[in-house]
């Protein structure tokens, strides 16, 4: 029963009684961000709480999708503003009545900080509990790092704050974040459980007084190093992950005062840094992606039930993967028996890698695999609402396919094709229904890579296109809208610096040099190791078809070398083995060809290498913008980011590119023009014009 309800911020915290509980409400949609407006609610509707002699106990909840999901990243740009987050949670960890966290959805970084702040936690099933600031290039501020690992020991506090995944309901409860799952209305039953505290007489239990699951490592503490080690390995180059470890640390060695005092200090600076403003950005433009500016509101994308795919090849499998994890049955078509059932036996055994890893379980293993149905009868793909074609990149191959797709479809299904490179115009108009043709390209692995480019053709319906969006999302990918040209944004942009590092070769450096400057640049791997990775004879195919020649793929290639399939690429591999060791054969054969085209080499220093390899690209990012086959600058770093994994703490390129400044990438490519005599290094219009008014690419996205 509801005595009073008073809105005590408008609209964003509310107060009403049930007896002698108090139920504080916020309600600032759409995930409850923990805005400065809110933080004074709070603050507000605590101290009258506290000061209410009716009121025995508190519940604390949030309206809507979920319990507070963090804090406001759009103030983290702004001067920090009191009360902060810190303010609210000393207020309701010194409140003499117990107060309860009701928790739903998505309690996340400051939100749960805040619930770390209460007495009591109960949680609906299905909440996910997380500490994700290290995504954003944080670590927690407002005592995440001191509560957590004192509700819930170091080693899964550690694991929490450094991955930044959020844990379910269940996990949260058996390590103790969490006193109860609840099940039914939360808040009834929050209330319940606050009256069975008074009654029970409970003693508040605050978490900044827990010492129990910290004695062990402080009476020896040379196991935290052990913890820590793997999380710093793997978050080299990054501030956060090593400010997080320090802060773990201090629940350790310092009093909780200081150890929360220091946090906030850290935080701020971390906030204040580079590293955490472009993971920012990343947060943001990854979001601005899924909006199509010229699609209106009310087109909707239809439902897919059912899914199809054409090809059981590595492409394809990888896809079906997608349906059968997001729960939609799908069809996988093939041409023959055996490569059916190659195909099939790929996708099985990698559900049953992700077992013995411990990712999944073996019954979700058969749930999966249950949704995935083989045939070799196309006419199989009548019911579905939306097929994929995966077959081979070959416009003839690809007419036949969707001569069948049309005529074997029902109305009303979405056609798309995963081509990487073909004119999506052309395949659509292969037939008697181009509105309803959409390109999806998925990157490999396609079922671990989270980029999806939603290829818009000229005819495609909006329907479609928001249909591709929505299922895109729904199978777990970032979809981000691109017209058709040839490789689309990313792989248009990625043909640039495959140009420029094998110019690199002849130019003075080796394939380990190149290498080794992108990955101390923060790439998980540089060109010539990823080529070797997916076979060097796939690009010199496509080179071949085009009358193209990249001089030194192109040798290796004559000469057997396919990369790691045949031992040998511009790497040497021992049997078995994945680790590139550089090859004196190939230094001979890029000094040879040096020679023999007249090049003279010269010291490349990383730098020069890094300019050379991403300048091309970002001038290639400027037409890709001035043709508007990308919306904004922003959907291009994310689709490097997710897709070609350009470091998200860099920003993508298009940020990147505007924290170095314009002017000094526009004189770059003049220089690179001159020297290469290659026009394409000739600064794009758009970058030049921007450059010449002190603008970045960035004043694109506030004016569009
Ligand atoms: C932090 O808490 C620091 C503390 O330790 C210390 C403080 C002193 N702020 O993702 P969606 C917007 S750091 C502002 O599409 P979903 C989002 O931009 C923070 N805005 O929904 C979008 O806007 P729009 C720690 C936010 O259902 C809309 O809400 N917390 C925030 O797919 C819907 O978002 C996090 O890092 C925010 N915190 O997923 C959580 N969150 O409609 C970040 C969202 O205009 N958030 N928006 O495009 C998420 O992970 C997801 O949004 C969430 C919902 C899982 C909550």
């Amino acid at each position: 029963m509801c005595f009073f309800e008073e809105n005590l911020v408008p609209e964003l915290v509310g107060l009403s009684r049930d007896g002698s509980v108090a139920v504080i409400t916020v309600d600032n949609p759409p995930v409850n961000a923990l805005k400065h407006d809110m933080r004074v609610g709070l603050i507000e509707a605590f101290a009258q709480a506290r000061n209410d002699a009716g009121v025995a106990a508190v519940v604390l909840m949030a309206a809507g999708r979920t319990f507070i999901a963090g804090a406001d990243i759009t103030e983290f740009d702004k001067p920090p503003r009191t009360p902060a987050t810190g303010d609210v949670i000393d207020a309701i960890e010194a409140m003499p009545k117990p107060v309860i966290a009701a928790l739903h959805g998505t309690p996340l970084g400051g939100g749960l900080e805040v619930a770390l702040g209460c007495h009591f936690r109960i949680a609906a099933p299905g909440t996910r509990l997380g500490l994700p600031e290290i995504k954003l290039g944080l670590m927690p501020g407002a005592g995440g790092t001191q509560r957590l690992p004192r509700l819930v020991g170091m080693e899964q506090a550690m694991a929490m704050i450094l991955s930044g995944d959020p844990i379910p309901a269940d996990q949260a409860l058996a390590s103790g974040l969490i006193d109860e799952i609840a099940e039914g209305d939360l808040r009834a039953a929050g209330i319940a459980f606050a009256k069975r505290i008074l009654a029970e007489r409970r003693p508040l239990t605050r978490a900044r007084d827990r010492e129990d699951k910290l004695a062990a490592l402080r009476a020896d503490p040379k196991p935290f190093d052990d913890l820590a080690a793997p999380h710093l390995k793997r978050g080299r180059g990054l501030e956060a992950p090593k400010a997080a470890i320090e802060a773990l640390r201090w629940a350790l060695d310092l009093p909780v005062d200081d150890a929360l005092r220091r946090e906030r200090d850290t935080f701020i600076a971390l906030r204040n840094g580079e590293q955490a403003k472009a993971q920012r950005h990343i947060f943001f433009a990854e979001r601005e992606a899924a909006k199509i500016s010229d699609l209106p509101r009310d087109v909707k994308g239809r439902d897919i039930a059912r899914a199809a795919v054409i090809g059981a090849g590595t492409m394809g499998g990888g896809i079906a993967m997608n349906f059968a994890n997001a729960g939609i049955p799908v069809t996988i078509v093939e041409t023959g028996d055996e490569a059916l059932k190659r195909g099939l036996g790929v996708i099985e055994k990698n559900y049953q890698a992700s077992a013995k890893r411990g990712a999944m379980s073996a019954d979700s293993v058969q749930k999966r695999l249950a949704l995935i149905e083989g045939t070799t009868d196309i006419g199989k793909i009548a019911d579905a609402d939306l097929v994929i074609e995966a077959v081979f990149e070959d416009m003839d191959v690809k007419r036949d396919v969707f001569g069948k797709l049309d005529r074997l479809t029902k109305s009303g299904a979405v056609l798309a094709t995963n081509t990487s490179y073909l004119d999506v115009n052309a395949i659509s108009d292969m037939t008697q229904r181009p509105s309803s043709v959409v390109g999806m390209h998925f990157f490999s692995p396609a079922n671990v890579m989270k980029l999806l480019e939603i290829v818009r053709g000229a005819k495609t319906a909006p329907d479609i296109l928001a249909t591709a969006m929505s299922v895109g999302r729904k199978i777990g990918k970032v979809p981000v809208v691109v017209g058709v040209c040839h490789g689309f944004v990313g792989n248009r942009m990625l043909r640039l610096r495959s140009i420029e590092s094998e110019r690199l070769l002849l130019e003075g450096a080796l394939p380990q040099d190149v290498d080794g400057a992108l990955t101390e640049f923060g790439f998980p791997m540089g060109p010539f190791a990823m080529g070797d990775l997916a076979g060097l004879d796939i690009s010199w195919r496509m080179r071949k078809a085009q009358g193209a020649r990249a001089e030194i793929a192109d040798q290796l290639c004559e000469q057997g070398r396919f990369g790691q399939k045949t031992g040998k690429g511009f790497y040497l591999y021992e049997a078995g083995a994945r680790t590139p060791v550089p090859d004196p054969e190939v230094e001979r054969l890029i000094l040879a060809t040096a020679q023999r085209l007249g090049v003279i080499r010269k010291a490349l220093d990383r730098k020069e290498i890094i300019e050379r390899l991403l300048f091309p690209m970002i001038n290639e990012g400027a037409r890709i913008l001035e043709e508007g086959i990308a919306q904004r600058p922003g959907d291009i770093d994310v689709i490097w980011v997710y897709g070609y994994g350009f470091p998200r703490w860099r920003g993508g390129p298009m940020f990147y590119a505007d924290s170095l400044g314009l002017p000094y990438i526009r004189d770059r490519l003049i220089q690179f023009a001159r020297q290469t005599g290659d026009p394409r290094h000739e600064p794009a219009p758009l970058l030049a014009r921007l450059a010449e008014a002190g603008e970045g690419f960035a004043s694109l996205s506030r004016t569009s």
